[in-house]
């Protein structure tokens, strides 16, 4: 049985546009970030296994609000919070910093955020975007993991090679980068162990 499997219950909590209309924390949190179209919504589902909890989209740049799901498992309630992708090249330089303004004041002032999950695309390589968040979580004390996704897209030879390339391009433990793939479910027992491990820790 995967851990996955132990959910019990996901719903959408709430979202938010401003941090005025963040709710008050209620449980430990786990946050996903990343690149528009990157796999964030659909990473989320595969996780807690229900396949249309959290909106996924062709269309790159759709969410646009930070959406919170309330997870509920055996070992305890988690909140998933799915944060508005950046990087979509159609955004105004406004769009973009209001983006930041957006995204940064939930990552630095969240009390119970305890594991930011930052997805990189498998075929692309790490962008200054991903270096500079990577850092910038670090600075804070805000535990980071990376999630590869779309592994499914490669072969497995080309697939073990990027994610060589990939551990080699960011300064965290091979452990920290989990390769993953929504469309298979691989990785969702290690993601889930790691996941768990951080949301324990400091709560
Ligand atoms: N083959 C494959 N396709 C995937 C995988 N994960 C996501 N996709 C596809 O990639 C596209 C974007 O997925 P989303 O989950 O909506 O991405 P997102 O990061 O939430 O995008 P935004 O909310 O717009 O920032 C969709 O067409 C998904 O079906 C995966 O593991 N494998
Ligand atoms: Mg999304």
């Amino acid at each position: 049985m995967s851990r996955g499997q132990r959910v019990k219950s996901a719903e959408m909590l709430t979202a938010a546009a401003s941090a005025g209309q963040f709710p008050a924390p209620g449980a430990p949190e786990v946050a996903f970030l990343g690149r528009s179209n990157v796999g964030k919504s659909s990473l989320l589902n595969r996780l807690v296994g229900r396949r249309r909890l959290a909106r996924t989209s062709s269309t790159p740049g759709k969410t646009r609000l930070l959406c919170w799901y309330r997870v509920q498992r055996i070992s305890g309630d988690l909140w998933f919070v799915d944060l508005p992708g950046y990087g979509y090249a159609k955004v105004s330089r406004r769009e973009r910093e209001s983006w930041q303004g957006l995204v940064e004041s939930y990552l630095g002032g969240r009390a119970s955020l305890r594991v930011a999950v930052l997805l990189q695309d498998l075929r692309r390589d790490f962008s200054e975007d991903e270096e500079l968040l990577l850092a910038w979580l670090a600075e804070r004390g805000v535990p980071a993991l990376v999630a590869v996704t779309k592994t499914d897209k490669l072969k497995p030879m080309r697939r073990a090679q990027r994610l060589r390339e990939l551990r080699a391009q960011i300064g965290l433990p091979a452990a920290r980068v989990i390769a993953t793939s929504a469309e298979t479910g691989v990785g969702m027992e290690d993601l889930w162990r790691a996941l768990d491990a951080d949301a324990a820790g400091g709560a």
